[in-house]
């Protein structure tokens, strides 16, 4: 650490502050426009997400019923509200209601998948791991549930010129990207599951993606079959995945 650095700073001076004179100079900046809560209200809001957070379930059988387009859209909308590397959105949200190209999906998802269920193509560790789900090598699914969205991650990205620019943290921002999607389709009332059939290349060229883009996941998104059941499974309690570390309070 350089010797004039200090630690544990309190007050709210910074010395290098952002964006510099300089760096405004060349690139456009605005004020961030923020309203703090009260901390009754911030504890009430944080309560009532956790709240909805806790009661989200992967789905694995679907209604058939339709969902309309729009609820789609603002869902990729708010999930393209992630953070990412550079700013740089690496993701496509490739979406489909046409019955005909789930089914492809799927027969090309269960293919892969009997190989790895049916043909040992995964470990005895991994089946382990797994065991609890029940999954196997059916994935109706994807041609039951009105709606598959395969989301995609840009390795690179394509510029008008023909030129490359190779991207980073493209795992890590897709990944927020993700979860942004999951939770924004709970929030307006829909259930979806994060299904990774493996590997997933084929789906690039069955969805007529550019070769800069790589699966991520396929997410079939819709209502629940009514009375569907889910693993009764407990989630970690806060003690099991956090710490505090240092001094406290
Ligand atoms: N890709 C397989 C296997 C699978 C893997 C995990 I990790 C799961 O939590 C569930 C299933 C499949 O989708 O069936």
């Amino acid at each position: 650490m350089p010797k004039s650095v200090t630690t544990g700073t309190v007050s709210n001076t910074y010395e290098n502050p952002y964006p510099s004179p300089d760096l405004e100079a060349r690139f456009p900046f605005i004020s961030y426009q923020f309203q703090r809560r009260p901390k009754a209200e911030m504890l009430e809001r944080a309560q009532a997400f956790h709240a909805q957070a806790e009661k989200r379930r992967s789905i694995r059988m679907f209604s058939s019923d339709p969902v309309p387009r729009e609820l789609i859209e603002l869902a990729v909308r708010s999930a393209s509200t992630a953070p990412s590397g550079a700013h740089k959105q690496p993701w496509t949200f490739a979406a489909t209601q046409d019955p005909e190209v789930k089914s492809i999906l799927r027969v090309a998802a269960e293919k892969e998948e009997q190989a790895n269920y049916l043909l040992n193509r995964m470990n005895a560790e991994w089946i382990e791991a797994v065991a609890p789900m029940g999954t196997d090598h059916h994935k109706e699914y994807l041609e039951v549930a009105p709606w598959v969205v395969v989301l995609f991650e840009h390795r690179y990205e394509r510029r008008q010129d023909g030129s490359t620019r190779k991207n980073y943290y493209v795992k890590e921002s897709v990944g927020m990207a993700a979860g942004l999607f999951v939770a924004a389709l709970q929030n307006m009332g829909l259930v979806t599951l994060a299904h990774t059939p493996s590997p997933m290349a084929f789906l690039r060229p069955l969805l007529g993606r550019p070769e800069n883009e790589r699966p991520f996941a396929m997410f079939p998104i819709g209502y629940p079959l009514e009375g569907v059941k889910v693993p009764d499974l407990r989630r970690k309690s806060l003690d099991e995945i956090y710490v505090e570390v240092g001094q406290k309070e």
